[in-house]
C-alpha cells in the first residue's frame, strides 16, 4: 500500500482525504507541521508554496490541499480567506451577507500541492458548482458544508459518502491519483 503525508490541521479535510484515498489503495498520513500560507487571490500558488517549503521542511514527499468558497455575487469572497471566515465570522454571518442576494451561485475549490525534497512541486484543481443556501442545514461534513447547496441538498445533508464522490476534493484528488499512476 502506498503512504502519502498530508500536511493539514483541519480534520474534515483529512477524513475526507483518507476515505478518497483509501478507494484507491493509498494510506494518507497526518502531518501537523504546518506551512506558511502566501496571500494570494488564487488557491495554487498557496498549495504550490505550502507544498514546496513542507517538503523541503520535512525531507518527504507530502501533499497539501488549499481549498475554499467562491461566492459569485461577493465577488468570490471568502475565497482564498475562506479558512479565517470560517474560523472569525461562521456561517450565520456569511448568510446575512447574502441576505438580499438573489444570486445564489457559489463554486467550491479545493487545489491538491504535491511536493518531493528539492523538487518542483505540482497542483491539481478541483471545483464544483453550488448555491449558497438561505439556512443551515444538515449535520454531515464541515465547515461550509451546511450551507453549501448541490442539485437542492446541502453538503452537510448529502454527507461524507455522497460528497466524497462528487466533491471539489474528490475531484482534484483523482486528478493527483491519475498524475500519480
Ligand atoms: P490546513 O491546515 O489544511 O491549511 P485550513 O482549515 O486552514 O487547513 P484552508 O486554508 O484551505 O484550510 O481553508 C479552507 C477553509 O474552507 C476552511 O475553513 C475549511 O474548513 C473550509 N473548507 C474547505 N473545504 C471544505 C469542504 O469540503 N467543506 C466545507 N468547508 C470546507
Amino acid at each position: 500500500m502506498r503512504k502519502i503525508i498530508f500536511v493539514t490541521g483541519n480534520r474534515g479535510k483529512l477524513r475526507e482525504a483518507k476515505d478518497i484515498l483509501a478507494a484507491k489503495d493509498i494510506e494518507v498520513i497526518q502531518n501537523n507541521h504546518g506551512y506558511p500560507e502566501l496571500q494570494e487571490d488564487e488557491l495554487e500558488p498557496i498549495a504550490a508554496y505550502g507544498a514546496k517549503w513542507a517538503a523541503d521542511e520535512l525531507k518527504m514527499p507530502v501533499m497539501v490541499d488549499d481549498s475554499g468558497l467562491f461566492i459569485h455575487a461577493l465577488n468570490g469572497f471568502p475565497g482564498p480567506y475562506s479558512a479565517f471566515v470560517e474560523e472569525n465570522l461562521g456561517n450565520q454571518r456569511v448568510l446575512k451577507l447574502m441576505e438580499d442576494e438573489t444570486d445564489r451561485r457559489a463554486t467550491f475549490k479545493s487545489v491538491i500541492g504535491y511536493c518531493e525534497p528539492g523538487g518542483e512541486p505540482v497542483v491539481f484543481t478541483g471545483t464544483v458548482d453550488g448555491n449558497i443556501a438561505y439556512e443551515e442545514r444538515g449535520s454531515g461534513g464541515f465547515g461550509y458544508d451546511p450551507i453549501f447547496e448541490y442539485e437542492g441538498q446541502t453538503f452537510g445533508e448529502l454527507g461524507d459518502a455522497v460528497k466524497n464522490t462528487l466533491s471539489h476534493r474528490r475531484r482534484a484528488l483523482d486528478k493527483f491519483f491519475d498524475w500519480l499512476d
